[in-house]
Protein backbone atom coordinates (compact mmCIF):
# COMPACT_ATOMS: atom_id res chain seq x y z
CA UNK A 1 0.00 0.00 0.00
CA UNK A 2 0.72 4.18 -0.16
CA UNK A 3 3.35 5.43 2.41
CA UNK A 4 1.16 7.77 1.95
CA UNK A 5 1.61 11.80 2.96
CA UNK A 6 5.51 12.00 3.70
CA UNK A 7 7.12 13.22 6.67
CA UNK A 8 10.34 14.58 6.13
CA UNK A 9 12.53 16.52 3.28
CA UNK A 10 16.30 15.95 2.28
CA UNK A 11 18.71 18.15 1.17
CA UNK A 12 20.28 16.78 -2.14
CA UNK A 13 22.37 18.00 -4.90
CA UNK A 14 20.89 20.07 -7.49
CA UNK A 15 17.34 21.45 -7.41
CA UNK A 16 16.64 19.67 -4.35
CA UNK A 17 14.38 20.38 -1.88
CA UNK A 18 16.13 22.29 0.86
CA UNK A 19 14.41 22.24 3.39
CA UNK A 20 10.76 21.93 5.38
CA UNK A 21 8.91 25.35 6.73
CA UNK A 22 6.50 24.95 9.35
CA UNK A 23 3.03 24.52 6.74
CA UNK A 24 4.53 21.74 5.63
CA UNK A 25 5.30 22.89 2.29
CA UNK A 26 8.13 22.58 0.66
CA UNK A 27 10.50 25.14 -0.09
CA UNK A 28 12.46 24.81 -3.67
CA UNK A 29 15.95 25.86 -4.19
CA UNK A 30 15.23 26.89 -7.52
CA UNK A 31 12.42 29.38 -5.73
CA UNK A 32 15.75 31.00 -4.22
CA UNK A 33 17.82 31.42 -7.43
CA UNK A 34 13.62 32.31 -8.99
CA UNK A 35 15.63 32.23 -12.36
CA UNK A 36 12.95 31.20 -13.99
CA UNK A 37 9.80 34.12 -13.48
CA UNK A 38 8.53 31.64 -10.80
CA UNK A 39 6.25 34.55 -9.35
CA UNK A 40 2.92 35.05 -11.75
CA UNK A 41 1.31 38.37 -10.75
CA UNK A 42 -2.49 37.70 -12.34
CA UNK A 43 -4.24 41.49 -12.23
CA UNK A 44 -6.57 43.71 -14.31
CA UNK A 45 -6.75 47.43 -15.08
CA UNK A 46 -9.53 49.37 -16.65
CA UNK A 47 -9.02 49.96 -20.10
CA UNK A 48 -7.69 53.33 -20.89
CA UNK A 49 -4.79 53.52 -23.39
CA UNK A 50 -1.31 53.56 -22.03
CA UNK A 51 -2.79 51.52 -18.95
CA UNK A 52 -0.15 48.81 -19.58
CA UNK A 53 2.99 50.60 -20.04
CA UNK A 54 2.57 52.90 -17.18
CA UNK A 55 1.77 49.13 -15.20
CA UNK A 56 4.64 48.05 -16.90
CA UNK A 57 7.08 50.61 -16.11
CA UNK A 58 6.82 50.15 -12.35
CA UNK A 59 8.68 47.17 -12.87
CA UNK A 60 11.67 48.67 -14.96
CA UNK A 61 11.45 51.29 -11.53
CA UNK A 62 11.76 48.18 -8.93
CA UNK A 63 14.19 46.65 -11.50
CA UNK A 64 12.30 43.38 -11.40
CA UNK A 65 12.81 40.92 -14.34
CA UNK A 66 9.99 40.09 -16.90
CA UNK A 67 9.98 36.84 -18.43
CA UNK A 68 6.33 36.25 -19.81
CA UNK A 69 3.67 38.31 -20.43
CA UNK A 70 -0.01 37.68 -21.46
CA UNK A 71 -3.46 39.63 -22.29
CA UNK A 72 -6.63 38.99 -22.63
CA UNK A 73 -10.49 40.69 -22.42
CA UNK A 74 -11.87 40.42 -18.84
CA UNK A 75 -14.48 37.65 -18.74
CA UNK A 76 -16.18 39.90 -15.70
CA UNK A 77 -16.16 42.72 -17.35
CA UNK A 78 -15.82 43.82 -20.75
CA UNK A 79 -14.20 47.05 -20.42
CA UNK A 80 -11.36 45.97 -18.32
CA UNK A 81 -8.31 43.69 -19.47
CA UNK A 82 -6.71 41.01 -17.37
CA UNK A 83 -2.78 40.66 -17.44
CA UNK A 84 -0.27 37.70 -16.37
CA UNK A 85 3.03 38.25 -15.97
CA UNK A 86 5.86 36.37 -14.90
CA UNK A 87 8.85 37.51 -13.25
CA UNK A 88 11.38 37.35 -10.70
CA UNK A 89 12.75 38.19 -7.68
CA UNK A 90 16.28 38.49 -8.00
CA UNK A 91 17.23 41.95 -7.28
CA UNK A 92 14.31 42.55 -4.25
CA UNK A 93 11.99 45.05 -5.82
CA UNK A 94 9.30 42.41 -6.11
CA UNK A 95 7.18 43.68 -2.91
CA UNK A 96 7.63 47.35 -3.87
CA UNK A 97 6.55 46.99 -7.45
CA UNK A 98 3.50 44.86 -6.14
CA UNK A 99 2.65 46.97 -3.94
CA UNK A 100 2.62 49.91 -6.42
CA UNK A 101 0.70 48.04 -9.13
CA UNK A 102 -1.73 47.84 -6.27
CA UNK A 103 -2.46 51.46 -6.67
CA UNK A 104 -3.07 50.95 -10.46
CA UNK A 105 -5.03 47.91 -10.65
CA UNK A 106 -8.87 46.60 -9.51
CA UNK A 107 -7.64 43.55 -8.24
CA UNK A 108 -4.06 41.62 -8.02
CA UNK A 109 -3.46 37.89 -7.47
CA UNK A 110 0.16 36.59 -6.62
CA UNK A 111 1.01 33.54 -7.69
CA UNK A 112 4.58 32.41 -6.30
CA UNK A 113 6.65 29.36 -5.74
CA UNK A 114 7.91 31.07 -2.44
CA UNK A 115 5.27 30.73 -0.01
CA UNK A 116 5.43 32.78 2.77
CA UNK A 117 7.40 35.54 1.33
CA UNK A 118 4.99 37.84 -0.15
CA UNK A 119 1.94 38.94 1.16
CA UNK A 120 -1.67 37.18 -0.08
CA UNK A 121 -0.02 35.06 -2.44
CA UNK A 122 -1.32 32.14 -3.88
CA UNK A 123 1.27 29.15 -4.40
CA UNK A 124 2.40 28.58 -7.75
CA UNK A 125 1.01 26.05 -9.73
CA UNK A 126 1.92 24.18 -13.24
CA UNK A 127 -0.16 26.30 -15.89
CA UNK A 128 1.08 24.03 -19.32
CA UNK A 129 1.81 20.18 -18.72
CA UNK A 130 5.37 20.63 -19.52
CA UNK A 131 5.63 22.79 -16.62
CA UNK A 132 5.40 19.24 -14.76
CA UNK A 133 9.19 18.92 -15.71
CA UNK A 134 9.53 20.97 -12.82
CA UNK A 135 8.72 18.67 -10.18
CA UNK A 136 10.81 15.99 -11.23
CA UNK A 137 13.54 16.61 -8.48
CA UNK A 138 11.39 17.48 -5.88
CA UNK A 139 10.53 14.48 -4.00
CA UNK A 140 10.31 13.88 -0.36
CA UNK A 141 11.91 10.65 -0.36
CA UNK A 142 13.13 8.15 -3.02
CA UNK A 143 15.46 5.12 -4.59
CA UNK A 144 18.93 4.60 -2.96
CA UNK A 145 18.26 6.54 -0.12
CA UNK A 146 16.10 4.39 1.89
CA UNK A 147 14.82 4.36 5.57
CA UNK A 148 16.38 1.44 7.74
CA UNK A 149 13.63 -0.63 8.38
CA UNK A 150 13.03 -0.74 4.93
CA UNK A 151 13.40 -4.69 3.23
CA UNK A 152 15.56 -3.55 0.98
CA UNK A 153 18.16 -1.39 3.24
CA UNK A 154 21.30 -3.39 3.47
CA UNK A 155 20.79 -4.92 0.09
CA UNK A 156 23.34 -3.13 -1.81
CA UNK A 157 22.14 -4.47 -5.49
CA UNK A 158 18.61 -3.66 -4.53
CA UNK A 159 20.37 0.13 -3.99
CA UNK A 160 22.07 0.45 -6.87
CA UNK A 161 18.76 -0.49 -8.80
CA UNK A 162 16.55 1.74 -7.39
CA UNK A 163 19.13 4.66 -8.01
CA UNK A 164 18.86 3.85 -12.17
CA UNK A 165 15.32 3.77 -11.35
CA UNK A 166 15.87 7.77 -9.87
CA UNK A 167 17.76 8.63 -12.67
CA UNK A 168 15.45 7.72 -15.62
CA UNK A 169 12.55 9.67 -13.64
CA UNK A 170 14.91 12.80 -13.03
CA UNK A 171 15.79 13.15 -16.42
CA UNK A 172 12.58 12.32 -17.92
CA UNK A 173 10.66 15.50 -19.89
CA UNK A 174 7.52 15.90 -20.84
CA UNK A 175 7.11 14.55 -24.35
CA UNK A 176 9.57 11.91 -24.55
CA UNK A 177 8.82 8.44 -24.10
CA UNK A 178 9.51 6.84 -21.04
CA UNK A 179 12.72 4.91 -20.91
CA UNK A 180 12.17 1.02 -21.15
CA UNK A 181 13.42 -1.49 -18.49
CA UNK A 182 14.90 -4.63 -18.68
CA UNK A 183 13.36 -6.06 -15.11
CA UNK A 184 15.42 -9.17 -13.94
CA UNK A 185 14.68 -12.30 -12.87
CA UNK A 186 14.00 -11.62 -9.83
CA UNK A 187 12.08 -8.92 -10.39
CA UNK A 188 9.48 -10.55 -12.32
CA UNK A 189 9.60 -13.41 -9.95
CA UNK A 190 8.26 -10.61 -7.43
CA UNK A 191 5.85 -9.40 -10.04
CA UNK A 192 4.45 -12.70 -10.97
CA UNK A 193 3.52 -13.63 -7.29
CA UNK A 194 1.76 -10.43 -6.68
CA UNK A 195 0.04 -11.23 -9.86
CA UNK A 196 -0.90 -14.66 -9.19
CA UNK A 197 -2.62 -13.97 -5.92
CA UNK A 198 -4.46 -10.91 -6.90
CA UNK A 199 -5.90 -12.09 -10.05
CA UNK A 200 -7.67 -14.45 -7.85
CA UNK A 201 -9.52 -11.79 -6.34
CA UNK A 202 -10.70 -9.36 -8.90
CA UNK A 203 -13.58 -11.21 -10.35
CA UNK A 204 -15.27 -10.85 -7.06
CA UNK A 205 -13.32 -8.39 -5.03
CA UNK A 206 -13.09 -5.41 -7.63
CA UNK A 207 -15.47 -3.34 -8.81
CA UNK A 208 -17.22 -3.47 -12.81
CA UNK A 209 -14.71 -1.00 -14.38
CA UNK A 210 -11.86 -2.93 -13.25
CA UNK A 211 -13.16 -6.01 -14.54
CA UNK A 212 -14.20 -4.28 -17.68
CA UNK A 213 -10.62 -2.81 -18.51
CA UNK A 214 -7.94 -5.45 -17.22
CA UNK A 215 -8.54 -7.98 -20.03
CA UNK A 216 -7.55 -4.91 -22.28
CA UNK A 217 -4.56 -4.22 -20.51
CA UNK A 218 -3.61 -8.36 -20.84
CA UNK A 219 -4.40 -7.74 -24.21
CA UNK A 220 -2.48 -4.25 -25.51
CA UNK A 221 0.35 -3.99 -22.52
CA UNK A 222 1.15 -7.11 -21.84
CA UNK A 223 -0.11 -7.46 -18.15
CA UNK A 224 1.07 -11.06 -17.88
CA UNK A 225 2.59 -13.08 -14.27
CA UNK A 226 5.94 -13.69 -16.45
CA UNK A 227 5.73 -9.79 -17.61
CA UNK A 228 5.91 -6.11 -16.04
CA UNK A 229 4.55 -3.86 -18.21
CA UNK A 230 6.33 -0.82 -19.36
CA UNK A 231 5.05 2.88 -18.58
CA UNK A 232 5.25 3.47 -21.84
CA UNK A 233 3.02 1.17 -23.40
CA UNK A 234 0.94 1.78 -20.52
CA UNK A 235 0.85 5.13 -21.44
CA UNK A 236 -0.08 5.19 -24.35
CA UNK A 237 -2.82 2.48 -23.92
CA UNK A 238 -4.38 5.11 -21.26
CA UNK A 239 -3.85 8.17 -23.76
CA UNK A 240 -6.14 6.51 -26.19
CA UNK A 241 -8.72 6.11 -23.86
CA UNK A 242 -9.07 8.90 -21.94
CA UNK A 243 -6.05 11.27 -22.30
CA UNK A 244 -4.30 10.08 -19.15
CA UNK A 245 -0.83 9.43 -18.93
CA UNK A 246 1.69 8.48 -17.41
CA UNK A 247 5.39 9.85 -16.27
CA UNK A 248 7.93 8.31 -14.19
CA UNK A 249 8.54 9.53 -10.42
CA UNK A 250 11.26 8.59 -8.29
CA UNK A 251 9.54 8.73 -5.36
CA UNK A 252 7.09 10.55 -3.06
CA UNK A 253 5.98 13.63 -4.38
CA UNK A 254 4.03 16.31 -2.28
CA UNK A 255 0.60 16.22 -1.98
CA UNK A 256 0.56 19.54 -3.68
CA UNK A 257 2.82 18.63 -6.89
CA UNK A 258 1.26 14.99 -7.36
CA UNK A 259 -2.33 16.50 -6.94
CA UNK A 260 -1.11 18.94 -9.73
CA UNK A 261 -0.42 16.35 -12.21
CA UNK A 262 -4.02 14.98 -11.68
CA UNK A 263 -5.27 18.47 -13.11
CA UNK A 264 -3.19 17.67 -16.28
CA UNK A 265 -4.41 13.75 -16.21
CA UNK A 266 -0.80 12.85 -15.68
CA UNK A 267 -0.34 10.11 -13.14
CA UNK A 268 3.17 10.17 -11.43
CA UNK A 269 4.13 6.65 -11.42
CA UNK A 270 7.02 5.02 -10.00
CA UNK A 271 8.97 1.94 -12.04
CA UNK A 272 10.93 0.60 -9.11
CA UNK A 273 9.96 -2.93 -7.97
CA UNK A 274 9.80 -3.54 -4.14
CA UNK A 275 12.62 -5.67 -2.77
CA UNK A 276 11.90 -9.55 -3.92
CA UNK A 277 11.91 -10.69 0.21
CA UNK A 278 8.61 -9.61 1.07
CA UNK A 279 6.23 -9.81 -2.13
CA UNK A 280 3.43 -8.99 -0.55
CA UNK A 281 4.64 -6.01 1.62
CA UNK A 282 5.80 -2.56 0.26
CA UNK A 283 6.77 0.54 2.68
CA UNK A 284 6.27 3.12 -0.46
CA UNK A 285 4.11 2.60 -3.95
CA UNK A 286 6.08 0.18 -6.54
CA UNK A 287 5.21 -0.85 -9.91
CA UNK A 288 2.80 -3.25 -8.59
CA UNK A 289 0.46 -1.17 -6.83
CA UNK A 290 0.68 1.71 -9.58
CA UNK A 291 0.09 -1.11 -12.41
CA UNK A 292 -1.97 -3.34 -10.77
CA UNK A 293 -3.67 -0.90 -8.13
CA UNK A 294 -4.02 2.60 -9.93
CA UNK A 295 -3.50 2.37 -13.77
CA UNK A 296 -6.96 -0.13 -14.80
CA UNK A 297 -9.09 2.67 -13.23
CA UNK A 298 -7.55 5.84 -15.00
CA UNK A 299 -8.78 4.12 -18.24
CA UNK A 300 -12.36 4.72 -16.92
CA UNK A 301 -14.16 7.84 -18.05
CA UNK A 302 -15.56 8.85 -15.45
CA UNK A 303 -13.02 7.74 -12.94
CA UNK A 304 -10.33 9.97 -14.95
CA UNK A 305 -12.71 12.82 -14.55
CA UNK A 306 -12.79 12.52 -10.99
CA UNK A 307 -9.20 11.88 -10.70
CA UNK A 308 -9.08 15.32 -12.80
CA UNK A 309 -11.42 17.24 -10.71
CA UNK A 310 -9.43 16.54 -7.54
CA UNK A 311 -6.63 17.78 -9.16
CA UNK A 312 -8.00 20.80 -10.49
CA UNK A 313 -9.80 22.09 -7.40
CA UNK A 314 -6.21 21.53 -5.89
CA UNK A 315 -4.45 24.34 -8.00
CA UNK A 316 -3.13 27.17 -5.80
CA UNK A 317 -5.23 25.76 -2.87
CA UNK A 318 -4.20 27.09 0.44
CA UNK A 319 -2.30 24.46 2.32
CA UNK A 320 -4.84 23.36 5.28
CA UNK A 321 -7.09 22.38 1.80
CA UNK A 322 -4.48 20.24 0.17
CA UNK A 323 -4.72 17.85 3.39
CA UNK A 324 -8.10 17.67 2.86
CA UNK A 325 -7.81 16.90 -0.92
CA UNK A 326 -5.42 14.40 0.04
CA UNK A 327 -7.53 12.52 2.57
CA UNK A 328 -10.41 13.14 -0.15
CA UNK A 329 -7.57 11.04 -2.36
CA UNK A 330 -6.91 8.94 -0.21
CA UNK A 331 -10.51 7.72 0.52
CA UNK A 332 -10.92 7.04 -3.01
CA UNK A 333 -8.67 7.21 -5.51
CA UNK A 334 -6.56 4.68 -2.85
CA UNK A 335 -9.20 2.89 -0.79
CA UNK A 336 -12.70 3.84 -2.02
CA UNK A 337 -15.50 1.28 -2.10
CA UNK A 338 -17.90 0.90 -4.27
CA UNK A 339 -21.99 -0.15 -4.23
CA UNK A 340 -23.12 -2.30 -7.65
CA UNK A 341 -26.07 -4.18 -7.22
CA UNK A 342 -25.79 -4.50 -4.01
CA UNK A 343 -22.54 -5.69 -3.12
CA UNK A 344 -19.34 -3.82 -2.19
CA UNK A 345 -16.70 -3.49 -4.16
CA UNK A 346 -13.22 -2.15 -4.34
CA UNK A 347 -11.64 0.60 -6.54
CA UNK A 348 -9.11 1.89 -4.58
CA UNK A 349 -5.51 1.08 -5.76
CA UNK A 350 -4.25 0.48 -2.23
CA UNK A 351 -7.02 -2.21 -1.79
CA UNK A 352 -6.46 -3.19 -5.58
CA UNK A 353 -3.03 -4.33 -5.25
CA UNK A 354 -3.05 -5.93 -1.62
CA UNK A 355 -4.17 -9.13 -1.42
CA UNK A 356 -4.38 -8.91 2.54
CA UNK A 357 -6.50 -5.93 2.51
CA UNK A 358 -8.98 -6.66 -0.29
CA UNK A 359 -10.31 -9.30 1.74
CA UNK A 360 -11.07 -7.40 4.53
CA UNK A 361 -11.97 -4.17 3.19
CA UNK A 362 -15.06 -6.38 2.27
CA UNK A 363 -15.57 -8.00 5.27
CA UNK A 364 -17.73 -6.97 8.16
CA UNK A 365 -14.98 -6.34 10.37
CA UNK A 366 -14.28 -2.47 9.33
CA UNK A 367 -16.69 0.42 9.65
CA UNK A 368 -18.59 1.46 5.94
CA UNK A 369 -19.86 5.10 6.04
CA UNK A 370 -21.32 6.90 2.82
CA UNK A 371 -18.71 8.75 1.13
CA UNK A 372 -19.21 12.43 1.85
CA UNK A 373 -16.44 15.02 0.99
CA UNK A 374 -17.43 17.80 4.04
CA UNK A 375 -17.19 14.31 6.44
CA UNK A 376 -14.30 12.46 4.71
CA UNK A 377 -12.17 14.74 4.14
CA UNK A 378 -11.70 15.55 8.27
CA UNK A 379 -11.34 11.58 9.17
CA UNK A 380 -7.98 11.00 10.15
CA UNK A 381 -6.43 7.27 9.24
CA UNK A 382 -3.30 5.31 9.81
CA UNK A 383 -0.86 4.47 6.90
CA UNK A 384 0.93 1.60 7.92
CA UNK A 385 -1.98 -0.55 8.88
CA UNK A 386 -5.64 -2.08 7.53
CA UNK A 387 -8.03 0.72 7.13
CA UNK A 388 -10.57 1.02 10.18
CA UNK A 389 -13.42 3.18 8.12
CA UNK A 390 -13.57 3.24 4.30
CA UNK A 391 -16.35 5.16 2.37
CA UNK A 392 -18.44 3.90 0.12
CA UNK A 393 -19.71 6.04 -2.99
CA UNK A 394 -22.76 5.15 -5.37
CA UNK A 395 -20.79 5.86 -8.65
CA UNK A 396 -17.85 7.43 -10.25
CA UNK A 397 -20.16 9.86 -11.61
CA UNK A 398 -21.96 10.90 -7.90
CA UNK A 399 -18.71 11.08 -6.57
CA UNK A 400 -17.64 13.81 -9.10
CA UNK A 401 -20.61 15.49 -8.71
CA UNK A 402 -20.07 15.78 -4.72
CA UNK A 403 -16.40 16.42 -5.25
CA UNK A 404 -17.04 19.43 -7.69
CA UNK A 405 -19.71 20.98 -5.02
CA UNK A 406 -17.38 20.47 -2.91
CA UNK A 407 -14.46 22.13 -4.57
CA UNK A 408 -16.72 25.60 -5.11
CA UNK A 409 -16.04 25.69 -1.38
CA UNK A 410 -12.61 26.25 -1.35
CA UNK A 411 -11.18 29.42 -1.05
CA UNK A 412 -9.58 30.57 -4.18
CA UNK A 413 -9.36 34.30 -5.51
CA UNK A 414 -9.68 32.63 -9.40
CA UNK A 415 -10.98 29.92 -10.44
CA UNK A 416 -9.21 27.61 -13.70
CA UNK A 417 -9.90 25.64 -16.50
CA UNK A 418 -8.74 23.35 -18.23
CA UNK A 419 -8.16 23.02 -21.85
CA UNK A 420 -7.57 19.72 -23.69
CA UNK A 421 -6.51 21.02 -26.81
CA UNK A 422 -3.43 22.76 -25.66
CA UNK A 423 -2.98 21.09 -22.38
CA UNK A 424 -3.03 24.38 -20.57
CA UNK A 425 -4.75 25.22 -17.09
CA UNK A 426 -6.96 28.84 -17.67
CA UNK A 427 -7.03 30.76 -14.87
CA UNK A 428 -10.18 32.88 -14.85
CA UNK A 429 -10.12 35.80 -12.26
CA UNK A 430 -13.65 35.31 -11.37
CA UNK A 431 -15.65 32.40 -10.08
N1 LIG B 1 3.76 10.70 -4.70
N2 LIG B 1 4.93 9.51 -6.27
C1 LIG B 1 3.86 9.63 -5.50
N3 LIG B 1 2.90 8.66 -5.53
C2 LIG B 1 1.78 8.75 -4.79
O1 LIG B 1 0.92 7.87 -4.86
C3 LIG B 1 1.64 9.86 -3.95
C4 LIG B 1 2.66 10.83 -3.92
N4 LIG B 1 2.54 11.88 -3.10
C5 LIG B 1 1.36 12.09 -2.28
C6 LIG B 1 0.35 11.02 -2.40
N5 LIG B 1 0.53 10.00 -3.17
C7 LIG B 1 -0.94 10.96 -1.65
O2 LIG B 1 -0.77 10.35 -0.39
C8 LIG B 1 -1.70 12.23 -1.42
O3 LIG B 1 -0.97 13.07 -0.57
C9 LIG B 1 -2.12 12.95 -2.66
FE1 LIG C 1 -1.22 5.04 -4.88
Amino acid sequence: MDAGICKKAKVDDGLQLTKDIGSGAPVYLEEVQDTEGSTTLLFSLKEKVGALAEALSIFDTHRVNLHHIESRPSVEDSEDYQFFVACDNQRGGLKEAIVALKQKCKDLTILSRNPGELKNEVPWFPRKIADLDRFANQILSYGSELDSDHPGFTDSVYRARRKEFADIAFHYKHGQPIPRVEYTQDEIKTWGTIFNELTKLYPTHACREYNHVFPLLVDNCGFREDNIPQLEDISEFLKDCTGFSLRPVAGLLSSRDFLAGLAFRVFHSTQYIRHGSKPMYTPEPDVCHELLGHVPLFADPAFAQFSQEIGLASLGAPEDYIQKLATLYWFTVEFGLCRQEGQLKAYGAGLLSSFGELQYCISDKPEKREFDPTITAEQKYPITEYQPVYFVADSFESAKVKLRNYACTIPRAFSVRYNPYTQNVDVINNK
